[in-house]
């Protein structure tokens, strides 16, 4: 294990200058290492908390085929668990869509993100990959020439600076690949005016599907993340503090919009974690400027509403390191443009599937106000979708792929 966080001895440069070790970083490292291309990894956090951000847990089935190419899925083919059921509940009643055996006859594994990081991170160091902790990157300078440099600050607050030919911007929505765009760089912003608070409960799943509920009240949502913790969501007023509602007004609100009443209880417990997210998506095109490359969150952001972001991010991840190699080591002329080009359509499909879920789980005021309007066409898309075979299979294609 090679891991270097003494900056005497940590080189200062590399081919390719990797910002951020989330799964996109990561992905992209191990991948970029194995093909011996020289890189090294720039990461804010300290280690020991890398491996506790919990964050996404549905891993779709081409991700897990990504990962298993590149032998980086020991973890999650052993602790995984395949997931292939999603239940809707609403005024007119609830159904069940086993979309495992509809479209493609793909699942999900259920597997937390920061296990998925810390696997990536283990197998990274244990062969050689090169990382350094506690190190933020502050910006990336000359991307539009050949031998672009990022300023950073390493764990002592000391500034360091690391020449690269390439830099992979993976350090996420906030990160310094973001900020250092050239203001050429295109960014779609939407935001579906929409927040969720994000809880994670100490608590076995109540349901052996997701539940996705549609309330007059805001929608409610229930993903599994391991036999002893679950994910709910809440959708909550643009602005509501994380904490501005107690365990038991947090469960009572999810009982009441999930019927509990009707269809059983939910299995309670202590709420250990709680975000808000408000739902918004953001695209920059094109990927690539100049020296400075895009992948995951600091690529585009998808609403949660899909589980499709850390998917996006190991599947860009596995595009940008084809597209690395090619360049830099055969020389290939044009492989860059083209994981733009083919990351882009990518993102796109993902975005318009999230959306389409954003209108299918809330109601939409609508600039007119008509909410009476927005609210029958939600129901109608829902009767659709638990009465239409073909529309099935076409949620069941989008759900699972990316
Ligand atoms: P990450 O995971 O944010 O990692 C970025 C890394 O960069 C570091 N960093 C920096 N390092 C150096 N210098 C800087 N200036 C830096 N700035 C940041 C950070 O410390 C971090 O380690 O981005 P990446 O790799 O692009 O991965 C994206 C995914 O994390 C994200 O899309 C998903 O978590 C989204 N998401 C979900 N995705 C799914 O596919 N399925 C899900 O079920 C799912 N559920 C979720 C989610 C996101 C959520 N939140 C918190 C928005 C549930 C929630 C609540």
């Amino acid at each position: 294990m090679t891991e270097r966080q003494n900056s005497s001895v940590r080189p200062e440069s590399a081919a390719v200058v990797i910002l951020g070790a989330g799964p996109a970083g990561l992905t992209l490292g191990n991948l970029l290492h194995a093909h011996g291309i020289d890189c090294v990894v720039l990461e804010r956090a300290e280690r020991a908390a890398l491996g506790t951000r919990a964050r996404a847990g549905f891993l779709a089935a081409n991700t897990v085929r990504t990962l298993e190419r590149h032998g980086l899925a020991d973890g999650l083919r052993r602790d995984g668990r395949p997931h292939g059921v999603c239940e809707f509940r609403t005024d007119d009643g609830r159904f069940r869509l086993d979309y495992g055996s509809l479209g493609h006859r793909e699942q999900h594994t259920v597997y937390p993100q920061q296990d998925l990081v810390a696997d990536l991170l283990a197998h990274y160091l244990d062969t050689g990959g090169r990382i350094a902790f506690g190190t933020e990157a502050l910006a990336v300078h000359d991307a539009d020439g050949t031998r672009p440099t990022v300023s950073a600050r390493d764990a002592h607050g000391r500034p360091t600076r690391w020449r690269a030919r390439y830099v992979a911007g993976c350090d996420g929505r906030h990160g310094a690949a973001r900020r250092s765009l050239p203001p050429s760089a295109l960014r779609h912003h939407r935001d579906h005016g929409v927040s969720w608070l994000g809880l994670l409960a100490q608590a076995p799943p109540s349901l052996d599907a997701v539940g996705y509920a549609t309330h007059r009240g805001g929608f409610a949502g229930h993903m599994a993340r391991t036999p002893e913790v679950t994910r709910y969501y809440l959708q909550c007023d643009r602005g509501t503090p994380a904490d501005s509602w107690t365990d038991e007004q947090v469960w009572d609100l999810l009982d009441l919009r999930m019927r509990a009443a009707e269809h059983g209880p939910l299995r309670r417990g202590g709420i250990i974690g709680r975000t808000v997210v408000d739902l918004c998506s953001d695209v920059v095109e094109p990927l690539r400027h100049g020296s400075l490359l895009l992948a995951g969150d600091a690529a585009s952001l998808v609403s949660p509403s899909a589980a499709k972001g850390a998917n996006l991010a190991v599947l860009e991840a596995e595009l940008l390191a084809e597209a690395l190699v090619d360049d830099l080591a055969h020389g290939e002329p044009g492989a860059l443009e083209q994981y733009s080009r083919r990351g882009l359509a990518r993102i796109w499909r993902a975005q318009e599937f999230s959306h389409w879920m954003i209108r299918l789980l809330h109601t939409d005021p609508g600039t007119d106000g008509e909410s009476f309007f927005h609210e029958s066409m939600r129901r109608s898309r829902l009767e659709s979708l638990r009465t239409s075979r073909a529309h099935q299979d076409w949620f069941a294609e989008n759900y699972v792929g990316v």
